[in-house]
């Protein structure tokens, strides 16, 4: 079958015709859109004269073609499911098309769909094809004009990219509004959005004295979410004239919230589509995470107008030029106007264990693959994440002022081009004058490097020998891997006096170069050994810090030597990670403890590291509350070569009740030190308490005496805010109480029924409790009338939230597995895309003991026996092969 066709990034060509302007008009009707296409087409320099046209388009009527004015007779072209094939075509001509397609039925949310009534777009990475016959490939850019012609009635807003140029009434009670947009861009980035919304305006002025006028679209009950996303906007144009001397470029910028949509948010040039969860915030009705989370985003989307937009990709091979810089510019955005070591903690944990696993997994691929069969299968962690990390390595190899440089350049020379990876960091190279070819290998070589490293001091000569080893594991199609270059940023902690000792470097020549108290070190072999000279005192090393490298590192510390950094260490995030170390150790006594049903014993070192760290509080309750936050049931089992989950489960479950046992009256302490009367807030300040009063409550609800209770109970009823409401909740909702989960999800279902993002927090809350009953409550809320498949928030929230509750999902019984494979079964034909996506905690059976790995891998099976789309069918291929 074609469309299960591999494409490889080795066979790329320029394509034969290049569009130079592009003239829509939508007819918009809910079943027969018309779309009148007029695209001016040259040949491309770079390919030979006389080759056909060939157009993308899928599930289009076409209804007429011509040629510069000159229908085609049936003979002339050839239209077939994926593509209009035109055999003979000037060297430059206008080619005018008109094809109708169907909105209503389109629940692949790909192209032109509707959404609550309102039409939408979204054409990454290849929905253009969808809407109309094009060259829907991103090195194809031009100038659009856009006419939408709607009903007055329902359709009053009518919106696209660019600037509106025209707008008139027509016959029908119809309407119509011309935008133009003068920026040349790829399809991929064009969008329309029609519907009857409303608006909240603002205004930016560049730092060139520009006015923008800013404005938020959503459905009128969600006037009042918008504040937060504003702000989130002006601060993000903001830093990005500060940080990386980028201007915006229209005169207005638009947001529109849209309820079912694939992904998180859409940087269309001048028109950012967002799925509602990803902008809409309200203290009662989002946490302080979602506020985050949306702060996060609109940056995230606003930055792709420099890194995407005005310089976009090549190819789609090319997707993390745009996604791992952009990831990396909103990462560092977070940081700075909030909690910057807090951030950079929640980024590694989460990175460390989604990232890690799916680079362990059978679809592991490099951050640039070579190949894929279905590229929206591509939007991944590596791409994103794992491309943010390896920007961040850059950034650390460069130093910031290089690094700033090199961006500036990168946008100067290649502004208004398609371009590679390469053109990137040849750009980085140039402006340091570093040597980058070793490290473009990490754009080449799937899987996480593991790094073995050993420490020796000789107090006779005080030099510190550091020993590293560098090695990454095979992953499918790429067996052999060459070294890579790590920075490693270190220190050597003084083990008498606590403080960071000096690094003298030795070099090869027999000198050796001081580098300070933090430093980078560079690993390029596959072993190599660094000597430090005259290193006054006994060190402990502090490696790895800030994650200054997306590797795994191990080193033999001891508990004393953790515990020793968790107080001393310099760098907070690495403070932070000895933590998680010092708590993996006692986790893995205990895992082992249950697996041979031996009595288990908590370590008391760890008791005694909790207690000084609530002894000591600190002034940053965020980082604190971080500290206090055992490691995730789905990152220990990433620690693990054979995934137990009920261990893991009791395992962790004893760490956390032995800590509030024995730490009942600090953790008690803390929670009413940090009690906070003040009107809500999404202040970094009022989070972190927030967060640390939450902690709090967790470990004494582990307990859940009678006072725990009350408190638990007291606050999911008198609070204003949904942090503070659904952290209660949780908690009741996940006791082994059912008197007191039942009444309090009961209350908050029907106080909120009305509210579609409430009602996704409380389908995850149910889904993701330990106790045994919830295969059954899933089946059962998948028939509640708030729910829908066709909805991806609410297959997330309940699905894929249920698929992250381990010792539910892995139930031995298989239940399950049948159940996210019947879910999968289903979306393949609603929603392929998601139906991929969802489907990813079923590929990683390889993980799991025989028992479930044939529980698993029989459902896999039963899912290929179907007829798959090319996006389920790449993911099931890869889980089996
Ligand atoms: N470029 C967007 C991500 C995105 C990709 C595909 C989508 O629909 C299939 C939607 C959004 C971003 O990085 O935010
Ligand atoms: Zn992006």
């Amino acid at each position: 079958m074609s469309e299960m066709q591999a494409t490889y990034l080795k066979d790329y060509l320029p394509p034969a015709y290049r569009v130079t302007h592009t003239e829509l008009t939508f007819d918009l009707d809910p079943t027969a859109t018309r779309v009148k296409a007029r695209l001016h087409l040259e040949r491309h320099p770079e390919r030979e004269a006389g080759l056909p046209l060939v157009l993308d388009g899928e599930g289009l009527t076409l209804k007429q073609v011509a040629i510069d004015g000159q229908p085609l007779e049936a003979d002339e072209f050839e239209a077939d499911a994926h593509s209009l094939t035109i055999a003979r075509v000037p060297e430059r001509f206008r080619l005018d098309t008109e094809v109708e397609i169907a909105p209503d039925t389109n629940t692949a949310l790909e192209g032109l769909y509707r959404s609550n009534g309102m039409y939408c777009t979204q054409c990454e990475p290849e929905g253009f094809r969808r809407i109309t016959f094009y060259p829907d490939r991103p090195d194809v850019m031009a100038t659009f004009s856009t006419t939408v012609i709607g009903d007055r009635e329902s359709l009053p807003v009518l919106l696209s990219n660019g600037n509106p140029v025209e707008q008139g009434e027509l016959p029908d009670q119809r309407h119509f509004v011309t935008w133009e947009d003068p920026h040349p861009k790829p399809s991929y980035l064009f969008a329309l959005v029609a519907g009857s919304l409303e608006k909240v305006e603002d205004h930016f002025t560049t730092q060139s004295g520009r006015e923008v006028l800013l404005q938020i679209w959503v459905e009128p009950e969600n006037l009042d979410k918008t504040d937060h996303a504003m702000a989130s906007l002006k601060r993000a144009m903001r830093w990005d004239e500060e940080t990386y001397g980028r201007e915006y470029d229209l005169d207005r910028f638009m947001i529109v919230a849209v309820n079912d949509f694939n992904m998180g948010a859409m940087e269309n040039k001048g028109l950012n589509i967002f799925n509602s969860a990803a902008v809409l915030t309200h203290p009662q009705t989002a946490t302080d995470a979602a506020f985050q989370r949306v702060e996060g985003i609109v940056a995230h989307e606003y930055f792709h107008n420099w890194s995407g937009n005005r310089v976009t990709c090549r190819d789609w091979f090319q997707l993390s030029l745009k996604e791992g810089f952009t990831v990396f510019r909103d990462q560092t955005f977070s940081a700075d106007v909030n909690s910057a070591p807090v951030k950079r903690i929640e980024d590694v944990s989460f990175f460390r264990t989604a990232q890690f696993a799916e680079d362990a997994g059978p679809t592991a691929h490099p951050v640039r693959p070579d190949h894929y069969i279905e590229i929206s299968n591509f939007y991944t962690l590596t791409i994103y994440e794992k491309g943010a990390e390896v920007v961040r390595m850059l950034r650390h190899l460069l130093g910031w002022e290089d690094f700033r440089r090199g961006s500036d350049l990168y946008f100067a020379r290649f502004d208004g081009q398609a371009v590679r990876i390469e053109d990137f960091v040849a750009c980085m190279a140039e402006v340091s004058g570093l040597d980058l070819d070793q490290f473009m290998r990490w754009y080449a070589q799937a899987g996480t490097p593991e790094i073995d490293a050993h420490g020796e001091y000789d107090y006779a000569t005080g030099e510190y020998h550091l020993r590293l080893s560098q090695r990454t594991p095979a992953t499918p199609g790429q067996s052999e891997k060459l070294p890579l270059h790590v920075p490693i940023r270190l220190g050597l902690v003084g083990t008498k006096s606590g403080h960071d000792l000096t690094l003298k470097l030795a070099d090869a020549a027999g000198g050796s170069e001081t580098l300070g108290k933090d430093a980078v070190i560079h690993l390029r072999e596959a072993e190599q050994t660094f000597v430090f000279q005259d290193v006054e005192e006994a060190p402990v090393p502090s490696l790895l810090r800030g994650f200054s490298a997306p590797v795994k590192l191990r080193y033999p510390y001891s508990r004393e030597e953790l515990a020793f950094l968790l107080t001393h260490d310099s760098d907070g995030f690495n403070r932070w990670d000895a933590g998680q170390r010092l708590t993996m150790l006692a986790l893995d006594d205990l895992i082992a403890a249950h697996r041979n049903g031996v009595e288990k014993v908590m370590d008391v070192r760890l008791v005694e590291a909790y207690r000084s760290l609530l002894d000591e509080p600190g002034d940053d309750q965020a980082v604190l509350a971080e500290m206090l936050t055992l490691p995730s049931e789905a990152y220990i089992a990433e620690q693990q070569p054979v995934v137990d989950v009920d261990a893991i489960h009791a395992a962790r479950e004893f760490v956390r009740q032995s800590l509030a046992w024995q730490l009942r009256d600090a953790f008690l302490a803390v929670y009413r030190d940090n009690q906070n009367d003040e009107p809500y807030a999404p202040t970094p300040e009022q989070i972190g308490r927030r967060k640390l009063k939450n902690v709090a409550l967790a470990y004494l609800m582990s307990i859940a005496d009678d006072e725990a209770i009350g408190l638990t109970q007291a606050q999911f009823k008198n609070s204003g805010n949904m942090t503070d409401v659904r952290a209660a909740l949780t908690l009741l909702a996940h006791s082994d109480r059912s008197d007191l989960a039942e009444p309090a999800l009961k209350a908050f279902g029907e106080q909120w029924a009305h509210d579609p993002l409430v009602m996704d927090q409380w389908f995850t809350i149910q889904v993701t409790r330990p106790q045994p009953d919830v295969i059954e409550r899933v089946r059962f809320l998948m028939e509640h009338p708030a729910f829908s498949l066709k909805n991806p928030n609410k297959v997330r929230a309940l699905i894929g939230a249920f698929a992250q509750n381990r010792v539910n999902f892995h139930r031995l019984d298989g239940q399950g597995y049948k159940l996210l494979a019947d879910v999968v079964i289903e979306l393949n034909r609603l929603n392929p895309e998601i139906a991929a996506r969802i489907i990813t905690p079923l590929t990683r059976w390889q993980r799991f003991d025989e028992e479930r790995q044939v529980l698993m891998k029989a459902e896999l099976e039963r899912i290929r026996g179907e007829k798959l789309s090319p996006n389920v069918y790449e993911m099931v291929e890869r889980a089996l092969a």
